[in-house]
């Protein structure tokens, strides 16, 4: 079966950003990789109209910390429209890793509920630093690319069905 390459997205389907404000929270933990997710995520949603001043940029330390920081975001930022989680866990020795994506994807749930805003899960969770490496701008895309597109959309979605 063909492995579709989600980063191939059709740019006319993406809402225009000019009105959305939109946090960003990387974690620093495999820098190498979360560095080139971020700027996928800060590339496009530039691309999309998404004005300078309306972009928040915050690093947290690990993956772990991601859910307090998008909290920490949407709490003190009401201006806010979405914010979108970056990271990168790799597959170690120990349990460790099941911990962080177990606590970030549930984390990020309850912070998206929390704040009826959407959170966006742009976490890797691979087993070696190649497989990290194809999705931060190889070849399976950008995940960060991948992140800015979904906010957008769901952004929208949310006014539309406020409105
Ligand atoms: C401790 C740890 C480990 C072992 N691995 C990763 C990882 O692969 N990716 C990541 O983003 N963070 C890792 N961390 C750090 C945790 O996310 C967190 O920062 C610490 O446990 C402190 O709460």
């Amino acid at each position: 079966m063909k492995k579709t390459n989600l980063s191939d997205y059709n740019p006319a389907e993406v809402p225009a950003g000019n009105e959305y404000a939109v946090g960003v929270v990387v974690a620093e933990w495999n820098r190498e990789i979360t560095d080139a997710l971020a700027q996928g995520a800060l590339d496009t949603l530039r691309e999309h109209g998404v004005k300078e001043e309306n972009i928040r940029l915050v690093h947290v330390p690990g993956s772990f910390e991601l859910t307090t920081g998008a909290d920490l975001m949407l709490k003190n930022d009401k201006e806010l429209d979405a914010v979108i989680c970056i990271g990168c866990v790799i597959q170690g020795e120990t349990r460790h890793f099941d911990f962080i994506c177990e606590a970030v994807s549930q984390g990020i749930t309850n912070v998206a509920l929390k704040h009826e805003k959407p959170v966006i899960f742009s976490l890797l969770t691979t087993n070696n630093m190649q497989q990290a490496l194809d999705r931060a701008g190889g070849r399976h895309g950008n995940k960060g690319v991948e992140g800015a597109v979904t906010a957008l959309k769901m952004i929208k979605m949310q006014k539309e069905l406020e409105n």
